[in-house]
């Protein structure tokens, strides 16, 4: 077995991991090599702090607010690639999407892209954010790698949207007087498929890790609203505390989470069953949710108390309260991963924690195909250079091959620290 390369995405300081002998002094660190337990995730947070016309930064392994990264008037969505390398936040008093290095806390580059943008969706693949560009009643398709619109579709005052896990669809909540609903697009041809009138205004929206249901919440009404996506049509209402915001689903599928800025409550929700299972108070105003690549820990905006309530959804108690500044809206979980070069014909045994995405980029100068031992994920045949990603979000051992050179096999070893 042989490391030539192995690195954090998120880290703090990936500057430091170059050259051979301290990539390979890093891997020995990380028990790569000795089988230890390594990796241990901490990612940042980002929020948009409405008020201060900036981006707070948190660092979650010491839930201290380090950063404020200042982007035009009314910050409002954020969209972060998978590798956690790069934020897109709009600004809805503007007509920009600033661009984000997260390595460097930076603004790296403006995009224009029409008056008032609101919400922002990043496509599974990270090839595509879309965002609602409410003052011109279109979204917007923009390519992360070139920064560029690529199109723009017709909807009638956008505000959030959820794209599909397989990202093929995007919905998008329609605000416009006289056309309120949820508009259905078709991410590969860039057209609007279809509208799902409503009476009420759509204010945020999740999709269910399985694709099958879609759950939303309306301006003046006090539950979350459960669309079945198959059928589009509406499977259940669940009655939560006074003016819920934003609804998230766990990676895992296992759990939601809606926040009610009435009372000022994070509730959880059993969604195989559609069923709130607990609800705990958090601060005042609570308007977004981000959450831990392993489901544990949620992190909720309060915009009425100008904090962060950090909570242990095992416990449900807040554990942490951290002051972030002026008008916290949204926040997004920077995602972790775990980058490996396969080189010399040899794939690594490495240890992470669920919820972390793996890149595997060959650097042999012949094509090398992956395949999961138990066949639940596979590779395309990857050309020097090439990579492919693959999300662990259970633990356990999953040992994997080469489907051209089947003596190349390797490990992922998923478990939580400690
Ligand atoms: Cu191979």
């Amino acid at each position: 077995m042989r490391i030539s390369r192995l690195h954090r995405h998120g880290g703090r300081d990936p500057a430091a991991l170059h050259g051979p002998a301290a990539l390979r002094a890093l891997a020995l660190a990380l028990g790569i090599v000795l089988g230890l337990p390594a990796m241990a995730a901490s990612p940042k947070l980002f929020i948009g702090l409405f008020k201060e016309n900036a981006v707070g930064v948190v660092d979650t392994a010491t839930n201290q607010l380090v950063d404020k990264i200042s982007i035009p008037a009314g910050p409002h969505g954020l969209a972060i690639t998978p590798d956690g390398r790069t934020l897109f936040a709009s600004s809805d008093a503007d007509t920009k999407v600033s661009v984000i290095d997260t390595a460097t806390d930076k603004v790296s580059a403006t995009i224009e892209v029409g008056n008032s943008p609101h919400g922002l969706a990043m496509s599974p693949d990270g090839s595509l954010v879309l965002a609602a560009i409410f003052g011109d009643s279109s979204v917007a398709f923009i390519d992360t790698a070139s920064r560029s619109v690529l199109a723009k579709v017709a909807v009638p005052s956008p505000h959030n949207i959820a794209i599909s896990p397989d990202g093929r669809t995007a919905y998008v909540a329609a605000q416009a007087k006289g056309s309120l609903g949820l508009a259905i697009l078709d991410i590969g041809s860039r057209t609007r498929t279809g509208m799902i009138s409503l009476d009420k205004t759509p204010r945020a929206l999740s999709i269910s890790p399985d694709g099958r249901k879609l759950y939303y919440t309306l301006a003046g009404s006090d539950s979350v609203q459960v669309l079945d996506l198959a059928k589009g049509s509406l499977a259940a209402e669940l009655p939560v505390g006074a003016s819920p915001h934003h609804p998230l689903f766990a990676a895992n599928g296992k759990t939601a989470l809606v926040v009610s800025q009435g009372p000022g409550e994070l509730y959880l929700i059993d969604p195989a069953k559609d069923a709130v299972t607990a609800h705990l108070q958090v601060g005042k105003l609570p308007h977004w949710i981000a959450l831990s690549a392993d489901g544990r820990t949620a992190y909720v905006t309060n915009e009425g108390s100008n904090d962060l309530s950090v909570v242990d959804l095992g416990t449900l108690r807040v554990t942490a309260t951290i002051a972030v500044g002026a008008g916290p809206r949204k926040v997004v979980i920077q995602p972790m991963g775990a980058a490996v070069s396969i080189k010399g014909f040899a794939l690594p045994e490495l240890r992470i924690e669920p919820g972390m995405r793996v890149t595997w980029t060959n650097e042999d100068p012949v094509p090398h195909s992956l395949v999961a031992d138990d066949s639940s994920w596979k590779s395309p045949e990857l050309a020097q250079g090439s990579s492919y990603s693959f999300t662990f979000q259970n633990e356990g051992s999953f040992g994997y091959h080469c489907i051209l050179h089947p003596f190349m096999q390797g490990k992922v070893l998923v478990a939580y620290p400690g």
